[in-house]
């Protein structure tokens, strides 16, 4: 008999519970449950040392991560960015009272299209806000190149790019700073939880100022800052998901390879090319259905659904399309073809390390019956 049991675009990475009483027990008996306890510290240094960057900040989530990481650079004005993302890469520059100007993207890459930011900048313009999207990093060269004749700041929103590397080096060092998530659904996950990663120790420093409400000791308020600590708990997480990331990431590629071999001769379906110098960590799968495919891409999110199957269209609706940001003239449909084809086309399939083989292979099958 066929399985029919629910199959979610994602579902936590969780390593078995017996492992991480040990760490609880350590909070339970020092009593420190946050306010950079000693999890918190060892998660940042191992963090760093394993992603391969020279300091990072802990945050409670991706998001606050990202509002502090404007604060700290002190970024006003406009800020170009991406319609192609989750809401919180737009919501962030709204919370700091700046003006996202929406750019379109790369269709290949789902990323910042360089060659569209010059035309966006003006006199009020600070910074870029690229994501990484699914992971798949932007054209950093091309990005810095540009940032620096126009001396802006560039943050990445690097939520989705936990771990990748772009020959052999990571891609979370470009940029002024870089923002990770590791929310429940990330490839590394903390429950919630998210870092920036930064450059040298003294931006570190005032990042680690603003997020305990900016006290620099005891008496000393040096900043308006908010609390974005995370506490001990998920720091204990983080330390016992570097233990198995690597077993978890050797199984999302397998997984991807999969889906890419079962619709390699379908010209209506279409995934990502993934270079030959990047180490990717398979976030997401994306599967871009062509207008010509016999069934349309809602009607195969509605199939899938059918079948218990919850794949997610990340990222439609476009940010650019939410009422907070529609009336921006940079919002605009025709400033932003790419991302409208891009959002009315992808559908991202399951991919977590649990992902059962033959759940897969009967997602495969509903999908490749729509290609008859
Ligand atoms: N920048 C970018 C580019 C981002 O993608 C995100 C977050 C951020 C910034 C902000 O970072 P954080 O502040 O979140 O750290 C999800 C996530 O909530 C969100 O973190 C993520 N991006 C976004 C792309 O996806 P939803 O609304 O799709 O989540 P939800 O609750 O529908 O979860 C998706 C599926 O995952 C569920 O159908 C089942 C499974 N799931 C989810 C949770 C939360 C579980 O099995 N267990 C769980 O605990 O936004």
């Amino acid at each position: 008999m066929i399985s029919q049991r629910p199959v979610f675009v994602t579902e936590p990475h969780l390593p078995p519970l017996q492992e991480f009483i040990p760490y609880l027990e350590k909070i339970w008996a020092s009593k420190r449950l946050t306010n950079g306890g000693p999890f918190h510290e060892q998660l940042e240094n191992e963090l760093a040392a394993y992603l391969g960057v020279r300091h990072l900040s802990l945050f409670a989530n991706g998001t606050l991560a990202l509002v502090t990481a404007l604060q700290a650079l002190r970024i006003g004005g406009e800020v170009i960015t991406t319609p192609y993302t989750f809401a919180a890469t737009a919501h962030s520059l709204l919370w700091n009272n700046i003006k996202p100007v929406f750019v379109d993207i790369d269709p290949d890459t789902c990323n910042l299209d360089p060659e569209r930011i010059e035309e966006a900048i003006t006199p009020a313009t600070t910074a870029i806000l690229p994501v990484h999207c699914y992971g798949l990093p932007c054209d950093v060269d091309r990005i810095q190149q540009i940032a620096d004749v126009y001396g802006l700041k560039v943050i990445y929103d690097a939520a989705h790019a936990f771990g990748v590397k772009k020959d052999g080096a990571s891609i979370l060092n470009h940029g002024d700073l870089a923002v990770l998530s590791f929310h429940a659904t990330k490839v590394l996950n903390t429950f919630e939880g998210g870092a920036i990663v930064c450059p040298d120790a003294k931006i570190k420093q005032r990042i680690d100022y603003l997020k305990n409400f900016g006290f620099a000791n005891e008496v000393t308020v040096v900043a308006p800052g908010i609390n974005g600590k995370m506490n001990e708990v998920c720091a204990a997480m983080g330390l016992l998901q570097l233990k198995h990331i690597d077993r978890a990431l050797e199984i999302r590629t397998a997984i991807h390879r999969r889906y890419q071999e079962a619709f390699k001769d379908i010209p209506t379906l279409r995934m990502q090319q993934v270079p030959a110098n990047l180490e990717w960590n398979h976030a997401y799968c994306p599967l871009f259905v062509h207008p010509d495919h016999p069934v349309g891409r809602d009607e195969l999110y509605a199939l899938l659904k059918s079948h218990q199957i919850h794949a997610r269209r990340y990222f439609y609706p476009l940010v650019s399309s939410f009422p907070m940001y529609r009336g921006l003239a940079s919002a605009a449909a025709e400033h932003l073809p790419n991302a409208h084809a891009l959002a009315e086309r992808v559908i991202c399939l399951p991919i977590y390390p649990t992902l059962q083989t033959e759940d897969q292979e009967r997602l495969i099958g509903i999908i490749l019956q729509t290609a008859r």
